[in-house]
């Protein structure tokens, strides 16, 4: 890994409690870097790098927060004789203060910006400004570092102007963000904004936000290859039971070891995803509603995962008068073609696939002497939906989380309908098309292809803030 004299490198400073080990957490893309409530957890500097490939787009300096500016900034104006002078004193007296335990963090916070380090200064602006910031916003600026200050609205923005107006006086750029909930484009545009506080670092940090985009298309371009191999498994999944007992008996253990099978599958993509997306530590279990034995003959959770019935009796009378011919005129653009079609059959429901159990169980007596049950595939295009649409709540769940939070993972009011509806129709109609093919047959390579770039149009959808 090369390591170049000129990689971006920031500290970033503030107030204990101010959100700042979060913006590294969201800007390195770490879920490791501890984050908590507790005022003072960062007790040390600590660098972390982002790498892409052997590149280092640039560093950041977690520090603990500062302690006693005041104290600084007056031994320093006793001995600073004029503004030239500054920078050099600050200096002294990192030197002679750094094994002081009471200056421990003020010092561990200083020494990189006089290193060399730029500045990125975070503040929660639910708090209102003080007199209290004032040392450290002057001794800042006395390191004469290049410099940039972010507004954290840690539950809310109430003292933002107050802010803007006190920071403005020590930073060229004052920007808010929101290192929890900023989504990627604004990490980007923070990045650029970086770029422009220090001529020698521009192109590289540039080049930096460069590459992190195309870091981010290469990860949704996995996501959609493993997604399709999930629906490609979960819609083939059989299971042979063997003929001992009675029918009911037979079934209802039968379906147990279904649900097992497709929650494994389930856990295997959401792991997968996870990776993927860069995110290690993540706590599913209390908010993710494991898949129930009972979801897989109740219908009741189904609309609620997969899509309401109202749409579905909307696309799929369509999708099921779609031949190969008419999803290429479809693919092609010709919604008139489309229009036709599926006036004509609208209300054909599923295509006989509605209303059915979720998974077909019957008796295989093809060959004699291996006489068995068989449980699966999945049957009712609707209950197929739904788990899709689970896996698709899991990848939105994945692709707009930043690395700087913390807290469980929940089933999100934004789900399968909403991202369908910002489709164009005959988008929607070939999704529905696509899946009722995959539970008749196999797919081509070609109609593969066809099918995640559909996963994928959906994983823009996810992006658009609603
Ligand atoms: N709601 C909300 N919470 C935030 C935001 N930023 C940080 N927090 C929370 O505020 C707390 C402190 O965040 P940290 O990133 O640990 O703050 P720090 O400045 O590194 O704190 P020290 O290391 O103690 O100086 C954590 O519980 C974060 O989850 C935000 O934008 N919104
Ligand atoms: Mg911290």
């Amino acid at each position: 890994m090369t390591d170049a004299p000129d990689t971006p490198r920031f500290a970033v400073v503030g107030h204990p409690n101010q959100g700042k080990s979060s913006l590294v957490s969201t800007l390195v893309q770490d879920d490791h870097i501890e984050v908590s409530p507790v005022s003072g957890t960062t007790r040390n500097a600590q660098r972390f790098r982002l790498v892409l490939g052997e590149r280092t787009l640039y560093e950041l300096i977690d520090t603990p927060g500062f302690q006693r500016a005041r104290q600084i900034l007056d031994w320093c104006n006793e001995r600073a004789q004029h503004a030239a002078d500054r920078p050099k004193v600050l200096a002294e007296f990192v030197g002679q203060h750094r094994n002081e335990p009471r200056f421990a963090d003020d010092c561990a916070l200083l020494a990189p910006v006089l290193d060399g380090a730029g500045i990125i200064y975070v503040v929660d602006v639910s708090q209102p400004f003080g007199s209290v910031f004032d040392a450290e916003l002057t001794l800042l600026s006395w390191t004469a570092q290049p410099r940039l200050a972010l507004l954290n609205p840690i539950g809310n923005d109430a003292h933002a102007e107050q802010w803007q107006r006190a920071l403005s006086q020590y930073f060229s750029l004052v920007r808010p963000f929101d290192p929890l909930l900023a989504p990627f484009e604004q990490h980007l545009s923070l990045l650029r904004g970086l770029a422009e506080v220090h001529p020698p670092w521009r192109e590289s940090l540039l080049a930096g936000v460069a590459a992190l985009d195309q870091q981010r298309q290469q990860r949704h371009e996995q996501a959609a290859d493993a997604l399709l191999l999930y629906v490609e498994k979960v819609l083939r999944l059989q299971l042979q039971l063997p003929m001992t007992g009675p029918r009911e008996r037979i079934k209802a253990a039968g379906l147990a070891q279904f649900n097992q099978a497709l929650q494994r599958l389930e856990s295997g993509v959401r792991d997968q995803l996870a990776a993927i997306y860069g995110h290690h530590d993540l706590d599913w279990r209390s908010e993710w509603q494991a898949l129930a034995q009972e979801d897989l003959t109740d219908a009741r959770e189904w609309r609620v995962w997969g899509l309401s019935r109202a749409r579905l009796a909307s696309l799929s009378g369509a999708a099921g008068a779609l031949s190969g011919l008419a999803v290429d005129a479809a693919v092609g653009g010709s919604s008139l073609l489309l229009g036709a079609v599926s006036g004509g059959v609208l209300g054909g429901l599923a295509g006989g696939f509605a209303g059915r159990d979720g998974v077909t169980f019957r008796w295989m007596s093809r060959v004699p002497g291996y006489e068995h049950w068989q449980l699966g595939p999945i049957a009712n295009l609707n209950f197929a939906l739904a788990m899709i649409g689970r896996a698709l709540r899991i990848w939105y769940q994945l692709r707009q989380r930043n690395h700087a939070r913390r807290d469980a993972l929940s089933l999100d009011q934004a789900d399968f309908n909403t991202w369908l509806s910002g489709l164009e129709r005959q988008q929607q109609v070939q999704w529905l098309y696509w899946v009722r093919r995959l539970m008749k047959r196999t797919l081509t390579e070609t109609e593969m292809s066809r099918f995640r770039s559909l996963i994928l149009v959906i994983g823009y959808q996810m992006d658009i803030p609603r």
